[in-house]
């Protein structure tokens, strides 16, 4: 994985089983996981080239960074395979750019420069790769003339013994290495820069690098070329960046990798596979809003899939990430997402309960937040599921025997997540509210109920939305006992909350463990929650009536231009009943900021019960628009849905709309389904898929392409003419607002005209 911004600042990680960094940030790294709005260091991580033309002896680089030079054109490309800037420097034209391998943890990096003048010309080209500070046991770097090639050597640092035997097996070394001779190198930081600095560095001052190596000093990779260029002539140097484990693996990557400087030798290509690249996206969708469509036909797919491809890139993501990564997964892998339920649910304890974290490799641990209790994680067992039964038709899964994390007795996995729903309705206490224990779905919601009785306002609608979701899919396989039972219990859930929670014009957030409500219009800060009123509307706890009061109370608190808050107004200090989220920044993260999972939980909910004005006006504000002063606000290119966008904009305005730059949220499956299931409203079901096509009223029409069970429907939503009456032909025949399964064949493709009122 490889994030890089347009001044070229890098973060880069890869798993050994367990996330680590070939370029290393300061120390703080060791003590932290990804950060929000990470801060960049002058010296790394970054990836750059010096430049410096003899004609003239100015000094450039590429990106803007280190140099920070005006040059006269510059260009930052996001492209579906690799990333690239140009330039043009002195008239001629400069390109650089990286993909990354397919499987290695390799950045493969290629400068090109075109002499356009008509003069020759002789460059000093010195790509400048930091590593940063590698480790305090055990750092040096050094030139393999061999290899052509730095190689920064380290001990990642360990004190247990068992922890040696592990760590054997770590790839230690960071290696830059080139297709061609440099005629110097530098090895070493501090000899690099000097007094001058990373903008002015002393090395670049006289002819030749110093050929200096590293011996426990901090490392860097920097390599000379002195480019003789004739007017016309393209001059490329390649180099690869990454990991590796011992000189032998270098050696053998350099011959796969740079040992023929054709192009078409590089075998790197887009991690994120065909199945999600822009033309075979499974939803594709033309509306009025251009961001949108863009946002949704090439990376909406990609990001869904990184999640359920690398599991954000933890060995023990939450349960409750790691079955929604998984809902997602169901519509692009549906392989991938049956094997990852049935590992979770084989993680299950006989008791009923979920753990807090899924293990996915044999020398995992729960880790950090996972070493604390959270209520909700059942929840999105059943969501998950039935998602994936409804989607793929593939009901045999339910009838999959698997064992449990404490007990090798198997049972099917429909017994797995009743289970997990009976868990749930026991942890409520004597008014049917559920137990947040140390959290819910709100992780640093930690000090509401960890006394043994704080409730949760969220976590009992949510139960009752994940009772019904399973009451419909008991339904479906006939199993109507077992539909009542679920229905009863929802229901309950449903009276408890509206009974406690209810204020009179929305839901309050819980009660903590010495009898507070709140979340309520009386508290100065953390007056609204959005979650509670979200998942009331989806689990059927909030009528007409309710929703009538809730709605404008929600536009009036939490509504602003970058979409909707999580809570507002946010805290400004510690609330020893309620924890940790009060401790946040006021406007970050769940302290109040957009936070655009639980924005989707509520586009969602709007969505399932028509209001669909609110719902697309929201959704659209999550994609930054292509009007320059917001992309400078929001901060980031939308080429995804970020974890939050800063919030407390009448607290904090200046930094309202701020993007966190995480792209790890669950934001993006929530997005999928309001789009795919809600909006373009088409919706697996056992009998086929459900036509409930639906349009924004300021929209007059709507296309897309979606995927299902390999069959393709192509989608034309618009209004009725005149008296036309409402209607859905597929294949020109009418139909009454289902597909049949018989008529879902895998690799045929159908047209469908949906006409609205
Ligand atoms: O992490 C997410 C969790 O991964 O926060 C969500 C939760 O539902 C997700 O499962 C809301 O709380 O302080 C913390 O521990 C935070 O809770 C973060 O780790 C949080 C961040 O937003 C990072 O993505």
């Amino acid at each position: 994985m490889m994030q890089m911004n347009c001044r070229g600042f890098a973060t880069a990680q890869f798993m050994q089983p367990e996330p680590s960094k070939y370029a290393h940030a300061p120390n703080m790294e060791a003590k932290t996981f990804m950060q929000p709005e990470q801060a960049y260091f002058a010296h790394h991580p970054g990836r750059f080239f010096y430049i410096q033309p003899k004609e003239t002896g100015e000094l450039y680089s590429m990106p803007h960074e280190p140099v920070r030079n005006r040059i006269d054109e510059f260009g930052f490309h996001v492209g579906e395979q690799r990333l690239s800037w140009s330039g043009s420097i002195e008239e001629c034209s400069v390109e650089q750019s990286v993909r990354l391998h397919k499987h290695l943890p390799v950045e493969l990096w290629e400068f090109k420069v075109e002499n356009t003048t008509p003069n020759p010309l002789q460059w000093k080209v010195v790509p400048y790769f930091p590593m940063g500070y590698m480790s305090w046991m055990n750092q040096s770097a050094e030139f393999d003339k061999k290899n052509s090639a730095i190689l920064a050597k380290s001990i990642t640092p360990y004190q247990k013994v068992e922890q040696y035997f592990q760590n054997r097996e770590l790839k230690d070394i960071t290696f830059l290495m080139s297709d061609r001779t440099p005629v110097a190198f530098e090895a070493r930081q501090s000899a690099f820069e000097g007094e001058g600095g990373l903008q002015r560095p002393d090395a670049l001052r006289g002819d030749r690098l110093g050929n200096f190596e590293a011996f426990y000093e901090t490392p860097t990779a920097a390599m000379q070329f002195d480019l003789g260029m004739s007017p016309g002539q393209t001059v490329i140097l390649r180099f690869a960046f990454g990991a590796a484990k011992s000189n032998e693996e270098i050696t053998q990557l350099r011959n796969e990798l740079l040992c023929n400087s054709k192009t078409e030798r590089f075998e790197f290509s887009n991690v994120v596979t065909e199945e999600v690249t822009s033309k075979s996206s499974p939803l594709r969708i033309e509306t009025p809003n251009h961001s949108l469509n863009h946002f949704v036909n090439h990376w909406l797919g990609r990001q869904i899939y990184y999640h359920g491809e690398v599991n954000r890139m933890t060995t023990d993501p939450q349960t409750r990430n790691f079955l929604q990564d998984h809902m997602g997964m169901t519509y692009l892998s549906p392989e991938r997402a049956r094997a990852s339920i049935i590992t979770a649910i084989s993680q299950q304890k006989v008791e009923g309960a979920m753990p807090d974290g899924i293990l996915l490799h044999k020398d995992a641990e729960l880790k950090y937040i996972n070493q604390v209790p959270h209520m909700d994680h059942c929840v999105w067992l059943p969501l998950t599921v039935s998602v994936y039964v409804n989607e793929t038709g593939d009901e045999s899964i339910l009838d999959e025997f698997v064992s449990f994390a404490d007990d090798p007795k198997q049972v099917s996995v429909f017994d797995h997540v009743s289970l997990a729903l009976d868990w749930l309705f026991s942890q409520r206490d004597e008014r049917g509210l559920n137990y947040i224990a140390q959290g819910d779905w709100n992780d640093p919601m930690n000090m509401v109920g960890y006394k043994g009785k704080g409730v949760s306002a969220w976590l009992t609608l949510a139960s009752a939305y994940a009772f019904n979701t399973w009451a419909d899919v008991c339904r479906s396989l006939g199993k109507e006992e077992a539909y009542f039972c679920f229905s009863e219990m929802a229901l309950q859930c449903n009276e408890s909350a509206n009974k406690y929670f209810w204020t009179g014009e929305y839901y309050a957030r819980g009660i903590t463990d010495d009898g507070r409500v709140f979340g309520v219009e009386q508290d100065q800060h953390g007056k609204i929650f959005l979650n509670p009123q979200a998942w009331a509307i989806l689990s059927g706890a909030a009528d007409e009536h309710k929703m009538s009061k809730m709605l404008p109370k929600i536009e009036q608190y939490l509504e602003t231009d970058y979409g909707v808050q999580m809570l507002a107004p946010a805290f400004t200090s510690m609330v020893e009943d309620i924890g940790r989220v009060t401790q946040k920044y006021p406007g970050s993260a769940e302290n109040g900021s957009i936070y655009n999972h639980a924005a989707a939980f509520y586009i969602f909910a709007l969505l399932k019960v028509g209001q669909t004005d609110k719902a697309v006006e929201l959704l659209c504000k999550m994609i930054p628009s292509d009007s320059t002063e917001e992309l400078i606000q929001r901060g980031q290119l939308p080429v995804f849905v970020p974890n939050y966008y800063r919030g407390a904009v009448d607290q904090f305005p200046s930094t309202a709309g701020r993007s966190s730059q995480l792209f790890n949220t669950g934001t993006v499956h929530w997005l999928w389904r309001s789009l795919t299931e809600e909006l373009v409203g088409l919706r697996g079901v056992s009998q086929g898929l459900r036509v409930q096509s639906k349009l924004p009223s300021y929209w007059n029409k709507l296309t897309a392409t979606r995927r299902f069970r390999g069959a393709s429907f192509e989608v034309k939503i618009e209004r009725v003419r005149g008296d036309e009456e409402p209607s859905i032909k597929l294949d020109g025949e009418q139909i009454v607002g289902l597909i049949a399964n018989d008529s879902i064949k895998a690799g045929e493709r159908h047209q469908l005209e949906v006409r609205l009122l």
